[in-house]
């Protein structure tokens, strides 16, 4: 297994909208593994393809304390979706960012399994809010879209500034 290196916002490429998986094979099972080992040594709960710079429609989520509950969802599809909570998200590629965000509070989502095996589950929660979060990711797009636009100006230079002192 790998650590993937995690695209960072506002990186042009987080914006490619990802293409379906046409065959659930090895290198898609590998890919997952990696995402996942990824997603927990950031620490995170979600990870989209796109963040890796994959842009295939997979994603993995686990919101379990214990790490034990791993969700790899290809080609997500939401199928029902109900009410509508805010919640304090945040994202691995825009590190030290907060901020509330709505989205629908029940989801049922129909996907393929890691063995190409079709499944719906339902969600609700911080599940639902992360499954929509990385599916966002599937389609270009950054939770800090939804804020404003001085927020999201405030945010590029907050993150140029981290950049810089990093470099
Ligand atoms: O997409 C991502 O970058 C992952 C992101 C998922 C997410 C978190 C919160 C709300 C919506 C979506 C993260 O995992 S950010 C890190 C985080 O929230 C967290 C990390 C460790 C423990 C608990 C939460
Ligand atoms: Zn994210």
């Amino acid at each position: 297994m790998a650590l993937l290196p995690i695209l960072q916002y506002p990186d042009p490429r987080l914006q490619r909208v990802a293409k379906p998986v046409l065959d659930v094979n090895a290198e898609i099972r590998k890919l997952i593994a990696n995402m996942a080992q990824t997603m927990y040594a950031a620490p995170g709960v979600g990870l989209a393809a796109s963040q890796v710079d994959v842009h295939k429609r997979v994603i993995v989520v686990d919101v379990s304390e214990t790490h034990d509950n791993l969700l790899a969802l290809i080609n997500p599809v939401i199928v029902e979706q109900s009410g509508t909570a805010d919640y304090e998200e945040g994202c691995l590629s825009v590190p030290g960012i907060f901020d509330t965000v709505t989205r629908s509070e029940r989801i049922i989502v129909r996907a393929l399994n890691a063995e190409g095996k079709p499944f719906e589950t339902a969600a609700e929660g911080m599940l639902a809010v992360c499954i929509q979060h990385e599916m966002d990711h599937l389609e270009g797009r950054v939770f800090v879209e939804y804020l404003s636009p001085l927020k999201q100006q405030r945010i590029r230079a907050k993150l140029k500034k981290q950049q810089r002192r990093i470099m």
